[in-house]
């Protein structure tokens, strides 16, 4: 086998900013890529966005904007995040890319071509949210085990995947590839799952429904499920079929994901994966989520963490140090603010810069800054130093590929503590009082600075900053991610380089006595989701009553209102299938009154009605009785 390795993130929906769910599967994406390259692998490492399906429809038309412009304003969000926080891609995929639309419609030939793809009639319950039909089964009292809302009935003629006709073969394929699916519970979880005869997959939405999707290549009026378009941007962004980079790394693919969408790449991916006619991917890899106050994250609770708003208060090596060190990959964790704090100032400062310092400070001191030799030979602690370090680089990369990332931190720490412990058992201070003892001096700060070196190499997956700053420190030039953890110059100190001081690594943060660190949490995580009631009252609503009301030609959606607010707006709402024109004309309505016009299918709407939808219906938002026309809501 090459020393090859493929890595993915999800590919995200552009339907809100990124928040700090995103940011760890891509940082652990990061880490895993920094580690393979350390351990000497060709690397190929890929993310991007996800642009089609309804819920992009319907979180553009909130914007008032068309999809193509919403698509492209929240995936630069998405691209433009990656470099502030170190993420190492090679490729950033968009599923609006022309390449990868050709690859999807290529599969979707092959698979029709070769009779897994029928047309068929299909009655089910649908949630709007997930974009996807649910089984009775999956329900939870009725509802969407996701959204918590009940799902509409749906009844359509769409084009099928066979996906049933696979069944036995996964099965099969997951118990005789055990790491396919891991951790373990996540494997159990899909073996459950397939105990249940397996469905066939609606991979098609009619156009008179949804038009921004990727047009099936046998039917024209209708587009690809967003499922069935997305999952493939992993081979589409390798070239596939024919291109250089799919034969090199598709072989040594390693997906990660969180659990929210283990079906679709747990069942889905591989079994259209088969129908296509390659192999699967090597690797799932599989977390929990991230909760916040023991809860799912929220914009309406005002609990959605950004991770910008982190990294500018903690520094970022700090931020990607706490989310590897805190979650146990595939089980979820908590996030809270005090735990970062706690993290970054007894792990990060206390252990690992106060090491740092001391050490240097010491070389400086007692051998103006020169690497002494190791001129004495070991004796009973010195040989302990050696062991950890050797214990620690072993744990390391046994842990890290099976994606023990806390581990693996742990054991550094340990190294960490034991070298602080080493330095304080052997007390170079008083060593350096006995000219005697010269030798055992140099030898000792010799295997302090090496235990440091050993450090800042292998911290470097996580925080590439922090290490690079350390190796300059220590000496050496080399960029973290040009270094081999098999090569023995790795770690090797040369007697007679220079060492400079450094300024703490980690400065401590701070926590205010009277009220602690909940207000530090309070103001980063939830003040740009409050607003004011001074912001509140620049919104100008006010009462209108439709006059005129008619559906604009070539949407299925929009519709043109002339609303009477004490002037008369003409303002376009997309409520048209909710609505018919006829039942809305004569009827009151709340209209955002100062919003900046926009032009939607060419016309010029120049306000908005509100309505209240969740997840399946919509409902306009009326005063409970007839006002005057213009009334102002407050
Ligand atoms: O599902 N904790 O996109 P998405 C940890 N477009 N990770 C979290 C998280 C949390 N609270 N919330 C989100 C989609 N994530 C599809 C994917 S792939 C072919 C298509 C992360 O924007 C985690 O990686 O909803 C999760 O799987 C992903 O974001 C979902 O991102």
């Amino acid at each position: 086998m090459e020393k090859r390795c493929y890595i993915t993130t999800p590919i995200y929906y552009v339907n809100a900013a990124p928040h700090i769910g995103h940011a760890y599967t891509t940082i652990v994406a990061d880490v895993l890529n920094r580690f393979y390259k350390l351990m000497g692998y060709e690397t190929f490492f890929l993310t991007g966005t996800d642009e089609h399906g309804d819920k992009i429809v319907q979180a553009a038309a909130q914007e008032g904007m068309e999809p193509k412009e919403y698509v492209d304003r929240i995936s630069q969000l998405f691209r433009d995040l990656w470099p502030k926080l170190n993420i190492s891609n090679d490729y950033f995929i968009r599923t609006t890319d022309p390449e990868h639309k050709k690859v999807v419609q290529y599969i979707l030939q092959k698979v029709y071509d070769a009779g897994d793809i029928y047309f068929g009639n299909y009655k089910g319950y649908y949630c709007v949210g997930c974009e996807r039909f649910y089984t009775p089964r999956e329900l939870v009292d009725g509802k969407c085990p996701d959204h918590d809302t009940e799902p509409v009935i749906r009844e359509e003629e769409n084009y099928f995947f066979r996906m049933s006709k696979y069944q036995d073969w996964l099965i099969n394929y997951i118990e005789t590839h055990p790491d396919f699916i891991r951790p373990e519970r996540y494997k159990n979880e899909i073996l459950a799952f397939l105990r249940e005869p397996l469905e066939d997959l609606c991979i098609s939405r009619p156009k008179d429904r949804l038009n921004w999707g990727i047009t099936l290549p046998f039917d024209e009026n209708y587009v690809t499920y967003v499922w069935f378009d997305a999952l493939i941007n992993y081979v589409s962004a390798l070239g596939y079929p024919d291109g250089p980079l799919f034969s090199t790394f598709w072989p040594y693919a390693q997906h990660l994901i969180a659990k929210d969408i283990l079906k679709p790449h747990g069942i889905y991916w591989p079994t259209m994966i088969k129908a296509a006619g390659f192999e699967p991917y090597r690797h799932l890899n599989v977390h929990g989520y991230w909760k916040i106050e023991e809860g799912k994250m929220s914009k309406s609770r005002g609990t959605v963490v950004r991770p910008l708003d982190l990294v500018d208060i903690y520094g970022l090596d700090a931020f990607r140090y706490f989310l590897l060190r805190e979650m146990v990959f595939g089980l979820d964790a908590n996030f809270s603010e005090d735990a970062l704090v706690q993290r970054l100032n007894s792990d990060l400062a206390n252990d690992l810069g106060n090491l740092f310092s001391r050490s240097l400070a010491m070389v400086v001191k007692y051998f103006k800054g020169n690497i002494p030799p190791r001129s004495d030979s070991f004796d009973e602690k010195d040989n302990a130093l050696s062991q950890q370090v050797e214990t620690t680089k072993e744990t390391y990369r046994t842990e890290i590929p099976q994606l023990r990332f806390h581990k693996a931190l742990a054991s550094v720490w340990e190294l960490i503590n034991h070298t602080n412990k080493y330095i304080d058992q052997t007390a170079p201070w008083v060593l350096a009082k006995d000219p005697k003892k010269k030798a055992r001096l140099e030898t000792v700060l010799h295997n302090v600075l090496a235990a440091n070196k050993v450090v800042a190499v292998l911290i470097a997956p996580f925080m590439p900053d922090t290490a690079g700053k350390m190796m300059e420190k220590l000496g050496y030039s080399k960029e973290p991610l040009e270094l081999r953890l098999d090569d023995d110059a790795t770690w090797e100190l040369t007697p007679g380089t220079q060492v400079t001081k450094a300024k703490a690594l980690f400065p401590r943060v701070e926590v205010k006595k009277e009220k602690p660190k909940k207000e530090v949490a309070e103001k980063t995580v939830e003040e740009k989701d409050y607003i004011t009631i001074d912001e509140f009252s620049k919104i100008d609503l006010r009462v209108g009553l439709i006059k005129e009301a008619e559906n604009i030609p070539g949407s299925k959606k929009l519709v043109k209102l002339k609303v009477d607010v004490g002037e008369e707006r003409t303002v376009v709402a997309g409520i048209a299938k909710n609505y018919s024109a006829d039942e809305l004309v004569g009827r009151q309505v709340i209209l955002v009154c100062n919003l900046k016009p926009v032009k939607l299918m060419n016309v010029k709407s120049e306000g908005m009605i509100l309505a209240a939808h969740d997840g399946g219906d919509l409902a306009l938002v009326v005063p409970d009785r007839k006002l005057k026309v213009g009334a102002k809501v407050s």
